[in-house]
């Protein structure tokens, strides 16, 4: 059964965007929401402010409406809040983007009308920040007047297979109505699978469980680079040795931190509301605590490395090839790049950054200028062009050592080059 709605989606980054773009693909009538006049501007013009292959496809024909202005949620049937869930300083989550969508929404809010929450949350926070909000502005009652869903947003940037159309998607709510008229909707744009929920909080919990399922088999690999590089034994060599075994074994490899807005953020999220009701999560803590520790230890392997060309790291030249926080994206939210720099800077090093997707944040401008003179390199992020460069160019620009932090660069080659080579756990 085709059916189609009016849709707003509020918040138009690397979640609402190619949700917007597949909505209107599939049939619906959509108009895209942000706060931000640049980014509407931007998107009028066909233009993206980030890398995403849907969107890069799809948004040239479309023909999505685009405001800045929320008086387009009164006569719309579904809005679908899609802003983000950065965490404070002290890792806490900042709910405020969540807030306001949900204010403004609510002040435009219709009977009848379907919100849903893919933005990523805690358990509980659908229920006792964002329903509370939409009942209180509209004076109208959840379940009955209109209905709220949770669906967790699973966009994975970069990634070639799994797209915003055939990531199979979770979806909770508080009653039944509002669940079905969700999960009508998806299955109205999916090609994945929808799973209904027994809950709001069940589906907070399915996205905060997967992301700390992540973190914590990081940190595993990563306690195991930093043992395995006293044991003398590569943990990459072993890694891909057990993923030889067909079941009960999910690789991941260590390397440098761990960045993005969603695997270092959304445990914080589970650990403090857990905290609130008296439960301390020891173990994703210390998972946390092992991954935002490896870029002091990459800085150490730079340490090392400078030692064994008897060089000190203080006036020393040291270029860090990556910003963003994974290969061959312009994302840098979180990114273990700067607190390789900051730490760097910190025992004296002149740093060169350069990053051909985030030239934003580089010093230089190209690589033959950041490699020029460096006495050691760090690979931070293991961009395509970074995988291509020859040991050659390393010793032709004068460099002694290379940190891959990423153990992403041929070893041995290196070695061979007259480099010295420090790995994450090799
Ligand atoms: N990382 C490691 N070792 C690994 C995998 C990742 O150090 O084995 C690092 C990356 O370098 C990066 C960070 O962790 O700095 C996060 O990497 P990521 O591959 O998890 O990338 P994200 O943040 O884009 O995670 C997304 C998540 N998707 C959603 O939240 C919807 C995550 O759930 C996915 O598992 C992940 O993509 C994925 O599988 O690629």
């Amino acid at each position: 059964m085709v059916i189609s709605n009016k849709v707003v989606v509020v918040g138009l980054g690397y979640v609402g965007l190619p949700l917007a773009l597949l909505a209107e693909r599939k049939g619906h009538k959509v108009t895209g929401v942000d706060t931000d006049q640049s980014k509407i501007d931007l998107l009028k013009n066909k233009k993206t402010p980030f890398t995403d292959e849907m969107v890069t496809d799809f948004l040239p024909a479309s023909k999505i409406e685009l405001t800045t202005e929320f008086s387009c949620v009164k006569n719309s049937e579904i809005i679908i809040i899609c802003v983000p869930t950065p965490v404070y300083e002290n890792h806490l989550p900042n709910l405020e983007l969540v807030i306001n969508a949900s204010t403004k929404v609510a002040e435009q809010l219709q009977k009848g009308q379907l919100i849903i929450l893919e933005s990523t949350v805690n358990p509980e926070v659908s229920e006792s920040v964002v329903l509370p909000i939409l009942e209180e502005v509209s004076g109208l009652k959840g379940g009955t007047d209109f209905y709220l869903a949770h669906a967790p947003e699973r966009i994975n940037p970069g990634d070639p297979k799994w797209n915003v159309e055939n990531i199979n998607r979770v979806v909770g709510s508080f009653e039944s109505v509002g669940l079905e008229k969700a999960v009508a909707f998806y299955e109205s744009i999916l090609t994945g699978t929808v799973k209904r929920m027994g809950s709001l909080k069940e589906a907070e919990a399915v996205k905060v469980v997967e992301n700390s399922f992540r973190d914590i088999n990081i940190a595993f690999v990563n306690e195991l680079a930093r043992s395995f590089t006293r044991l003398g034994i590569d943990i990459v060599n072993v890694i891909d040795g057990a993923a030889t075994k067909p079941f009960a074994f999910m690789a991941h490899y260590p390397g440098c931190g761990v960045g993005g807005h969603c695997i270092p953020v959304d445990p914080y999220y589970l650990i403090e509301h857990a905290k609130k009701k008296g439960f301390d999560h020891d173990f994703l803590s210390l998972a946390r605590r092992i991954n935002n520790d490896m870029p002091h230890f990459t800085v150490e392997r730079v340490i090392e490395g400078l030692n064994d060309v008897k060089m000190a790291i203080n006036g020393s030249v040291v270029t860090v090839l990556g910003v963003s926080y994974k290969a061959n994206i312009d994302d840098c939210r979180e990114s273990p790049s700067f607190e390789i720099i900051k730490l760097l800077k910190a025992k004296g090093a002149e740093v060169r950054i350069y990053d051909p997707f985030v030239e934003r944040e580089s010093n230089v401008t190209d690589l033959e200028s950041a490699l020029k003179g460096a006495n050691a390199v760090v690979l931070a992020t293991a961009h395509k062009e970074f995988k291509t460069i020859s040991p050659e160019t390393y010793t032709k620009a004068g460099v002694k050592v290379m940190v891959d932090g990423r153990n992403a660069l041929p070893k041995n080659e290196i070695e061979k080059a007259g480099i010295i080579y420090k790995g994450i756990g090799r």
